[in-house]
């Protein structure tokens, strides 16, 4: 979505939106160094990620994360403190600083917006206005970016370049249009230009920020009351998609909101909203569900002008999508699921990976009526 990010510079990112293989192969040997230093031997963690050595064939995922916590109850990401001050404006602070994560029971090192590896969900509404206290604890210069979000490119407010030096605080005035789309949007370190670049051996620079743990979810309104009345009152849940490496020969696992393979639980034919965000450094996910479809009803923080009902979402990172997710009729069990796929000579070094389980039980509930103008039972390609 272009028009989206229309006051972004041209110029190259660095690297978190560029989705081609090599260059994903190449920066991941680096990013490993950076990021997710292990803990010593004497907390019991695991060995450190090195700076050195080439991704190659990735070994099986169970390999990786073996002795990781899988299974518990899906949990919707942190909310953001969103304080009213007295002029009316909405405040937040987001406080950066390295931070020790528990990731389904592996403690590795990142870095935080307030001590969570998915940062605090802010929501405002369309005309907010909305202050954005960046606090740098980091030991090096970040920022923070507000991805797709309408803003005037003339304050600033939005601008990557604007740089946070160490010990630094810079407050983010976001002036929410009043016509803003209501959706689903993140937020995420931006590092760059000339004085927040990323620099040799520390965790410097959008790429290894973003993959330490500095990104978001950014909800913009309630897109469910752009639906239908049956549909207003359903179960929203936002997922955030991010994976973690601890060492350059280690394959990435994939998480779900700091999770691994969570449980959604849905009564039979209960319809939910899924906020779906890839909120990582530099992988894709191409999304399907055993048995089921998703129906877009908004992408990129955008409603869809026309619903479509999908089996497969591909979501580069960056991407955001807003489903709806309608269980089946009878108890049972589906794998969330993202899967390799075709990107060219190289191929695809990632391989499938389950995300979360959904879990349909309980009393049924009556299905929704249908969307107009859609074909649930479509599963075609995204
Ligand atoms: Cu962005």
């Amino acid at each position: 979505m272009a028009a989206a990010h229309r006051w972004r510079s041209p110029a190259p990112e660095n690297g978190h939106h560029d989705t081609s293989l090599r260059s994903l192969i190449a920066s991941r040997a680096v990013l490993v160094i950076t990021v997710l230093a292990i803990l010593s031997a004497a907390t019991g963690a695991v060995a450190l990620a090195s700076s050195t050595g080439t991704l190659n064939a990735s070994p099986a995922a169970t390999d990786q994360d073996q002795r990781m916590g899988s299974g518990a109850p899906f949990q919707d990401p942190p909310e953001a403190d969103m304080a009213a001050g007295s002029n009316g404006d909405l405040t937040v602070t987001l406080d950066a600083h390295d931070t020790q994560f528990d990731l389904a029971g592996k403690t590795v090192i990142g870095q935080s917006y307030n001590g969570s590896y998915v940062a605090p969900t802010i929501r405002f509404d369309p005309g907010a206005q909305v202050d954005v206290r960046l606090v740098n604890h980091l030991p090096v210069a970040t920022d923070v970016h507000f991805h797709g979000l309408h803003l005037d490119p003339a304050d600033h407010s939005g601008d990557e370049f604007v740089c946070v030096a160490p010990g630094g605080t810079s407050t983010y005035h976001l002036v929410i249009p009043a016509n803003h789309p209501q959706g689903t949007y993140w937020y995420h370190s931006h590092a760059m230009g000339a004085n927040c670049a990323a620099s040799t051996g520390s965790g410097s620079g959008t790429e290894n920020q973003v993959f330490a743990g500095l990104s978001g979810a950014l909800i913009v309104g309630d897109d469910r009351t752009l639906l239908p009345a049956a549909y207003q009152h359903i179960i929203a849940h936002t997922f955030i998609l991010k994976d973690f490496q601890t060492g350059a020969a280690a394959t990435t696992v994939r998480l779900v909101n700091s999770q691994l393979r969570p449980v959604v639980t849905m009564a039979p034919n209960e319809t939910q909203l899924w906020r779906l965000i890839n909120a990582g450094a530099d992988i894709s996910y191409r999304l399907r569900m055993d048995g089921y479809a998703f129906t877009v009803v908004g992408e990129d923080g955008v409603p869809a002008a026309d619903v479509t009902t999908v089996g497969t979402l591909i979501l580069a990172p960056g991407k955001c999508y807003d489903v709806l997710v309608t269980a089946n009729g009878t108890p049972g069990t589906a794998w969330l699921r993202s899967t390799s796929s075709a990107n060219g000579p190289l191929g695809d070094p990632y391989p499938d990976a389950t995300l979360a389980e959904l879990d349909v039980g309980g009393r049924a509930v009556s299905r929704l009526p249908l969307l107009t103008g859609v074909s649930q039972d479509t599963k075609t390609e995204a």
